[in-house]
This record gives structure tokens, C-alpha cells and sequence, in this order.
């Protein structure tokens, strides 16, 4: 068996970005509207007037500042609240082919690789822009892969069930090397209008190599250790949309085929489900928790994060140990711990133990154990 490591990560963040006043006065003035619209009905009693959100509300719960968004406009334009995509003919790459050419080629560059380098592209994400032809499929083609493509999702933890994947595939030799790419919209899928997540979700897209230890050139090179990988079905984060809903009887309202969470239920049985899973990880790769030089961790909360280092270290991680993206990215779903291994690694030092890992719905998560070669 061959040992396995990731020689190259890529990022593609979009050039747009709302801070949270200016989604907060946007959602503030559909709330404003709509309550006067229904005045007569709240006076009468028979309708609940709609509550404003608050900048500081989001810093404090979830140590959100912004976000980045593939379109500005049309999430802040009180009669939308949704991005504006252009819909694009059969013959052009999608949306998410184009942010995923961006981050795949600099992952590539950066292992010193090319596509005929490469046998297989695996796209994991929480929302494919189409069912098929897979997403893959279309990336490998425009990257001019040769080999196979899929699609896999499983939520925010999809990059480490992608890694995971592509690990095994080249440790086995079934491929020489595996893109992982998970380009995340989240926006089009976010309520803006719902108080309780409209500041939850940004847009980015991130891609890592995956290929044999044994020859690798990249600038920055790290052996998994092991990966792990575990589920526990709940439905506290939720989204309904499928192919069904035209067929479905009756219709469902428009909001329920959108992102939806118990947002404290979800922060008080993932944190435990993660910690315990890190924990036993590293536990049973003889590896010591303290000696663990840096967590990339999920970034959906900054509370979360920090419960989840203590929980494992026994004293709250620096944020050196365990860096943050989310107050600049928000949430990115499976994009936001590659996005903090992207940013976050070069400081490393030859044999610094590190951890990936990343959770969410199903609930879904999964730790990757990586040492730094060189
Ligand atoms: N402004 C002002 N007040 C507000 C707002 C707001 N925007 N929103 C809620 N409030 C109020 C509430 O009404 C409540 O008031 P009251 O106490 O009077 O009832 C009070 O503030 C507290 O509300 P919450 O209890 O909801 O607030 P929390 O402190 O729990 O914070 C969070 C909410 C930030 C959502 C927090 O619970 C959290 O982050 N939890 C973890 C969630 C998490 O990790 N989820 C992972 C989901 S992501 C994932 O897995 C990917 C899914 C697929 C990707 C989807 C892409 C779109």
C-alpha cells in the first residue's frame, strides 16, 4: 500500500463581498416593509410582526463579519434576496465548473502538477448547480482529465469524505491522483429572509490534491496519517429541495425547500459527536492531542470552534492552533476547513502533526490526521 498525501490545495474566493451592516440594513428594510404591509393584521392580532437582525447579534453568536457572494446585488436588493446567476447554454462551463477550474489549477500548480498528471475528479459539496451530467464530469472535462469524475455530498463534511475517497483510491493504486474540489454556493440556497440564518452562509470554492507521498513535489506536502469518517441522522439542519418538488402533493411553501436549522440543538450535539471523534482519532494513531501543532477546523461557529478545542486539548487552543476564516468568509460549508488549511499551513515545520476536520448535516463528519514532510 502506498502512502498517501495532499501536495497542493487552491482557493477560489469570489470578488464580492457584504459586510454585516450592509446585510442587516437590506434585511432590516424587508422587515420594515413587511410589517407595514401587515399592520392592520398585527394590530388585529391575527399576524406577528416580523423582528429586526443586528450586526452585533451576528458577531456575538456566531463571530461572522462577512461574506462572499458570486452576486452582490440581487442578495441585497429588498425585492430579490436572492443572487442573480445567469443562466448559461449547454455549451459553456456552469458556475460551479468555473470557480472549481480556478481552485483545481491552483491546487495543481502548487503540487507542481498538470492534469495528465491527475486520473480522477471528485466534487464534493452540499448543493450541485444540476443532477447530471455530475459536476465531475464536466470540470475533469474542461481541466482535460483523463480517468473518471463523481459527485458526492455530504453536507459540510463532504471534503473530508472527498479526501478520504481519494486517499484510498491512490493508496490502493487506483488512481495516481485525485483532485478533491468543493466549489460551494451557498447563497442560493440561504433564506436572506429568515432572521435566525440569513448571516450564516458565503460563497468560495477550494480544491486539494491527492496523490502518492513517494515523488511528490509540492511546495507544501502533507502525509495522511488516517482519515475517519462518521454519520448520525438528524434532521436540525435541514434543506428540502429535490427533484420531487414539482411532483409533490401539496406544494411545498417556497421557504421550505431552503437551508434550515435548530441552530443551538445542532451547536450542542455536533460539538460532543466531533470532540470525541478527534479525541479517539488521534488516540488511535498513537498520537497525542497536545502534540498536535494545528486544527482546521469547520467554520460555521466561532463558539463552536473553541468549545471543540478545549474539549480536545483541555485548554482552550491559540489561535494559531486552531485559525479562523469564518469572521471574513462566513460559513462556506465543506469549503471552510480547506479553506483554513489553505491559508493557515505554510508556517508549519517538517513532522508538525496537524488535523482537518469538518462536520455538519446528516449530521455528517470527518477528521483527516496529516504530518508535514516538507
Ligand atoms: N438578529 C438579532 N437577534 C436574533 C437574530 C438576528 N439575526 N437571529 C436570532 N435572534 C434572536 C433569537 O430570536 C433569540 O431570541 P430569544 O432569546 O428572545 O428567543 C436569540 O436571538 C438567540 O437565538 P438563537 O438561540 O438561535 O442564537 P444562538 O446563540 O444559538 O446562535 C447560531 C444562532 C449562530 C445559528 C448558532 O446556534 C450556531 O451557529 N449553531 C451551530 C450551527 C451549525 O454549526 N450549523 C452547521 C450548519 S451548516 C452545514 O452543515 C451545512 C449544511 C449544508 C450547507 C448549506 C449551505 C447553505
Amino acid at each position: 500500500m502506498k502512502k498517501v498525501a495532499i501536495t497542493g490545495s487552491g482557493l477560489f474566493t469570489p470578488d464580492e463581498s457584504i459586510s454585516n451592516d450592509e446585510l442587516v440594513a437590506s434585511f432590516n428594510a424587508h422587515v420594515e416593509r413587511h410589517n407595514r404591509q401587515n399592520a392592520a393584521a398585527v394590530a388585529a392580532g391575527t399576524a406577528e410582526p416580523l423582528q429586526p437582525s443586528s450586526s452585533e447579534f451576528i458577531v456575538k453568536a456566531s463571530g461572522i463579519k462577512a461574506r462572499y457572494v458570486v452576486d452582490k446585488s440581487g442578495i441585497l436588493d429588498v425585492d430579490r434576496m436572492r443572487p442573480r446567476v445567469r443562466t448559461r447554454g449547454n455549451d459553456e462551463p456552469s458556475l460551479m465548473c468555473e470557480m472549481g477550474l480556478a481552485a483545481a489549477n491552483e491546487a495543481l500548480r502548487r503540487a507542481g502538477r498538470s492534469a495528465a498528471d491527475v486520473d480522477g475528479v471528485i466534487v464534493a459539496c452540499s448543493n450541485m448547480q444540476r443532477p447530471y451530467p455530475a459536476m465531475a464530469v464536466e470540470l475533469q472535462h474542461y481541466l482535460g482529465v483523463r480517468g473518471y469524475g463523481y459527485d458526492m455530498n455530504v453536507a459540510c463534511a463532504s471534503a473530508a469524505f472527498g479526501i478520504q475517497a481519494a486517499a484510498d483510491a491512490v493508496r490502493q493504486g487506483s488512481a495516481r491522483a485525485v483532485l478533491v474540489v468543493s466549489p460551494e454556493i451557498c447563497s442560493g440556497h440561504l433564506n436572506f429572509r429568515n432572521r435566525d440564518c440569513h448571516f450564516i452562509f458565503g460563497d468560495a470554492c477550494t480544491a486539494v490534491l491527492v496523490e502518492a507521498l513517494d515523488g511528490a513535489r509540492g511546495e507544501a506536502v502533507f502525509e495522511v496519517l488516517g482519515t475517519r469518517l462518521q454519520t448520525q441522522f438528524s434532521n436540525n439542519i435541514r434543506n428540502n429541495f429535490g427533484f420531487l418538488n414539482p411532483a409533490e402533493v401539496p406544494p411545498r411553501a417556497w421557504d421550505d425547500v431552503l437551508f434550515a436549522q435548530e441552530g443551538r440543538k445542532v451547536f450542542k450535539e455536533v460539538v460532543p459527536l466531533v470532540s470525541e471523534m478527534i479525541v479517539n482519532h488521534l488516540a488511535d494513531l498513537g498520537i497525542q492531542a497536545g502534540s498536535v501543532k494545528r486544527f482546521w477546523l469547520h467554520q460555521a461557529n466561532l463558539a463552536m470552534n473553541q468549545l471543540i478545542g478545549k474539549r480536545v486539548l483541555g485548554r482552550e487552543a491559540t489561535p494559531q492552533e486552531s485559525p479562523t476564516i469564518l469572521d471574513e468568509y462566513a460559513n462556506t460549508s465543506s469549503a471552510g476547513s480547506v479553506i483554513a488549511f489553505h491559508k493557515h499551513h505554510r508556517d508549519l515545520a517538517a513532522g508538525d502533526v496537524a488535523v482537518l476536520c469538518a462536520f455538519g448535516a446528516g449530521y455528517s463528519a470527518g477528521s483527516v490526521v496529516m504530518r508535514k514532510a516538507n
